[in-house]
């Protein structure tokens, strides 16, 4: 009777406890579940329409710690507004970004209304901290910039930037001159407004999070320094291309950018030397730049989302 009952309570104990560490488990699930179908929901809210897009082409995403602003602005008529706050309150954090499902330029205009022709914009209910110009280099990129303005207008208004949009194409068919389409982009659109800030982008890049201000700093600053391409790492430390923001100051510094880096690569690495003392650039850069830029331009057009700048870049 003894062994029985001793049984009887080691196998009641045994019992309780399988049922107690179900009773773990199952709590830890649903705080997991919880938690998880939180961020889930970011994401669904953060999607800019109801079409589910998926990648279909290379897929180039950036993400950046962000800091404060400090640059500001305004006109006579702003003055009664205040400056935008330094954290913009319409940001939602992480980004939905896929590539699947075609864009059209119409579905991009009709959900950007309160652009004006060129790609400008300015908000409404305050000033915004910083004119802010961003320049694209293109040739055949057709689908990509449709990406682009697609994921870009609705992050960049909802960063409150006083912003335009200038896409740079090289006309032609030879060598492509990507830091060349950067010093004119910052040339043409100085031309059309008092940008203080230079936000230069590759077509194929979208941020991923939307506190990844496009606006300046008190230093230059990369802003694609985690890329989806690159397994989220810089692919070596001096990296610095893809997407980056200069003030005017700033570039004006520099010099700009080399005007003879013809084909693929080289020119973000000279753009980086240009704030290293050692670097070989230091030799260079006080002849080559925005100081020694030519070119023609061969049409300028407008649309609602950019200003389309046809160039002659000249040649190798
Ligand atoms: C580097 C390129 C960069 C390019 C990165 C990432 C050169 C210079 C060689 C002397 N640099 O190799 O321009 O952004 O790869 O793809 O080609």
């Amino acid at each position: 009777m003894r062994d029985a009952s001793g049984n009887f309570s080691l196998l009641h104990r045994t019992c309780s406890l399988v049922v107690l560490l179900c009773f773990l488990h199952i709590s830890v699930t649903f705080i997991y579940y919880v938690r998880n179908s939180d961020s889930r929901q970011t994401f669904v809210q953060n999607q800019q329409t109801p079409q589910v897009h998926r990648k279909l082409t290379e897929q180039r995403v950036t993400i950046e710690e962000t800091r404060p602003p400090s640059l500001s602005n305004g006109t006579e008529t702003e003055r009664k507004l205040e400056t935008c706050p330094d954290n913009p309150p319409q940001l939602v954090g992480p980004l939905r970004v896929e590539f699947s499902d075609p864009v059209t330029l119409d579905l991009v205009r009709e959900q950007n209304p309160a652009l004006q022709p060129g790609g400008r914009f300015k908000p409404k209910d305050c000033i915004a901290q910083q004119k802010v110009a961003m320049i694209i280099p293109f040739r055949n990129r057709d689908e990509h910039l449709k990406f682009w303005l697609y994921y870009m207008h609705p992050i960049l208004q909802r960063q409150q930037l006083d912003y335009g949009v200038y896409v740079i194409i090289q006309d032609g068919d030879r060598a492509f001159n990507r830091a060349k389409l950067l010093n004119i982009g910052y040339a043409e659109a100085l031309k059309e407004y008092d940008y203080q800030c230079f936000v230069f982008s590759d077509v194929d890049l979208i941020p991923m999070d939307d506190r990844n201000i496009y606006k300046c700093f008190n230093q230059p600053r990369h802003l694609s320094v985690s890329m989806d391409k690159f397994g989220f790492r810089l692919p070596y430390t001096q990296y610095f291309g893809g997407v980056s923001s200069l003030s005017k100051e700033q570039y004006l510094k520099i010099n700009g950018f080399p005007n003879n880096y013809w084909g693929w690569g080289g020119e973000d690495d000279d753009i980086f030397n240009r704030f290293d003392r050692i670097a070989h650039t230091r030799q260079t850069m006080g002849r080559d730049g925005i100081n020694s830029l030519s070119y023609k331009v061969v049409k300028v057009e407008k649309d609602q989302l950019f200003t389309k700048i046809t160039v002659d870049v000249g040649k190798p």
